[in-house]
């Protein structure tokens, strides 16, 4: 397809918006680059990419541009609900995201990762068993790094290892991974999507072009992902049952049944990650590198050196015999739960941040068994605390410094500090990468003063 000459309009200007920019320029399009946020808050990326010779447009989103555009770029954090986008839509203008654009010009195959929970670690370990395979391999998407940045590494044999989360699946169209895997199915985003279920439609569209050549690798233990009606070969992968094809749980073995085949990968207590939500991630991990035919000897090597992604219950510190755990990338109330469930108690556990409209009475369960304390931060604390009245003792904080102070305060040697907020962290952080580093360094800090 060619773009030269043609007016491209990029909706977003930060890292998908001057990946994509580069990208149009690069083969002769007019781009014009649009973000709602003031030149004041954009200097350093509206300067990168007037430098790539794209135009800025910023402040807001005037109509007649989307309007004059041959085709619209949306970021994935641009709703498509947006008016000029909608009114674009019906005038005919072709609006997709970075991720299709990526997809039409590729040569290689794409591996796409979607779900609520899991996405990231399952992607970087996909990536590294296909890695350590010998396999050229792009790693990419949700996880950080914008897929149409990527290209210059693409050839026949490339595997893109793509996270994709339900804003970018909303913006493709002929898409076709040729394996894709959805790994749960959980409440989340409702502050973006009318319902749970236009949320789950998002995330089903991964497999919309899938053929009977592609496979699906989806979770058996999931109940809404039981009677998919994926052109594709499925496979599933479960911890209670054996399914037909795909990676179970046998005793103490995880063992990959396909094409008339089993193979015990490993012991599942091989497994260096905590935590049963990420035994399901390996074993969608491992029959996804296996269906891209990494050999099983060496997806059970990657498994065994593979380290928790950071911010994914990842072990921070003892402080005098107090655990810290950061999962500051539980954003959403399904990921608090799965990191309450890989503790068995004695927890001081941090909750709260920017509410995205969802119900938080699932964690009063898991809090009354396990909880010691919830300490409350952020925008959502009033929220979370009315959820959990009378369930545990509950104290706020003002910010993430004084969360770890109180919870070193009131936790006894053998405790576990952990923070999996249930919220996004906008309220009070750039991100929950941010987040997560002032948790590490607000431990790290406690440590050199307590010893
Ligand atoms: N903007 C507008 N108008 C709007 C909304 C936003 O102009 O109505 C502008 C903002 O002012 C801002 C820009 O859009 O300047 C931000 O776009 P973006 O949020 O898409 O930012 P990117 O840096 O391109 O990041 C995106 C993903 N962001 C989101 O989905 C919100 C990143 O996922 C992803 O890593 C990156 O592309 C590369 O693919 C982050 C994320 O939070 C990690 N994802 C959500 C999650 O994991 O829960 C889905």
């Amino acid at each position: 397809m060619s773009y030269a000459g043609k007016d491209v309009l990029i909706v977003g200007l930060a890292r998908t918006g001057l990946a994509s920019a580069d990208f149009f320029l690069k083969r002769g399009a007019r781009v014009t680059v649009n973000d709602v946020k003031p030149e004041s808050a954009l200097k350093e990326d509206a300067a990168k990419a007037r430098a790539l010779g794209a135009s800025a447009v910023l402040g807001g989103h005037p109509e007649s541009l989307f309007l004059s555009a041959d085709l619209i770029v949306a970021s994935p954090g641009v709703p498509l609900a947006l008016e000029p986008i909608r009114k674009a839509v019906r005038a005919g203008v072709p609006v997709v995201g970075d991720m299709e654009i990526a997809f039409r010009e590729m040569r290689g195959r794409i591996c796409a990762i979607t779900g609520s929970n899991g996405k990231t670690t399952t992607t970087a370990l996909v990536g590294k068993i296909l890695v350590d395979a010998g396999f050229p391999t792009v790693v990419a998407g949700n996880i950080g790094t914008p897929l149409i940045g990527m290209l210059d590494h693409d050839s026949p044999e490339t595997w893109f290892v793509c996270e994709m989360s339900s804003f970018q699946l909303e913006t493709i169209d002929r898409f076709r991974p040729s394996v894709a895997s959805i790994l749960n199915l959980t409440p989340d985003h409702l502050d973006r999507y009318d319902s749970f279920d236009s949320y789950a439609d998002a995330k089903r569209r991964v497999y919309r072009s899938q053929t009977p050549a592609d496979s699906l690798v989806l979770n058996g233990d999931d109940p809404l992902l039981r009677k998919e009606p994926a052109a594709s070969h499925i496979y599933y992968f479960s911890r209670r049952n054996s399914l037909g094809e795909g990676c179970f749980l046998d005793g103490p073995e995880v063992v990959l049944v396909r094409r008339g085949r089993r193979d015990v990968l490993m012991r599942a207590d091989a497994i260096p990650l905590k935590g049963s939500h990420n035994l399901e991630n390996v074993m969608a991990a491992a029959m996804m590198a296996d269906l891209a035919g990494a050999p099983v000897e060496s997806v059970r090597h990657s498994i065994e050196a593979f380290q928790a992604v950071p911010h994914r219950l990842q072990f921070v510190e003892t402080v005098r015999g107090v655990d810290f755990f950061n999962d500051s990338k539980a954003t959403n109330v399904d990921a608090t739960l799965k990191a309450l469930d890989s503790f068995s108690g004695n927890l001081l556990v941090i909750l709260g941040g920017k509410d995205k409209g969802v119900d938080y009475g699932p964690l009063a369960e898991p809090c009354r068994d396990k909880a010691r304390l919830v300490i409350l931060i952020g925008a959502a604390a009033d929220k979370i605390g009315a959820a959990l009245a009378g369930v545990c003792p509950m104290e706020r904080a003002a910010s993430m410094e004084a969360a770890v102070e109180l919870g070193f305060n009131r936790a006894a040697p053998g405790d576990t500090v952990l923070l999996a907020p249930a919220c996004a962290s906008f309220d009070m952080f750039n991100n929950f990468e941010h987040r997560g580093e002032v948790f590490m360094q607000a431990v790290r800090e406690l440590k050199a003063r307590v010893g």
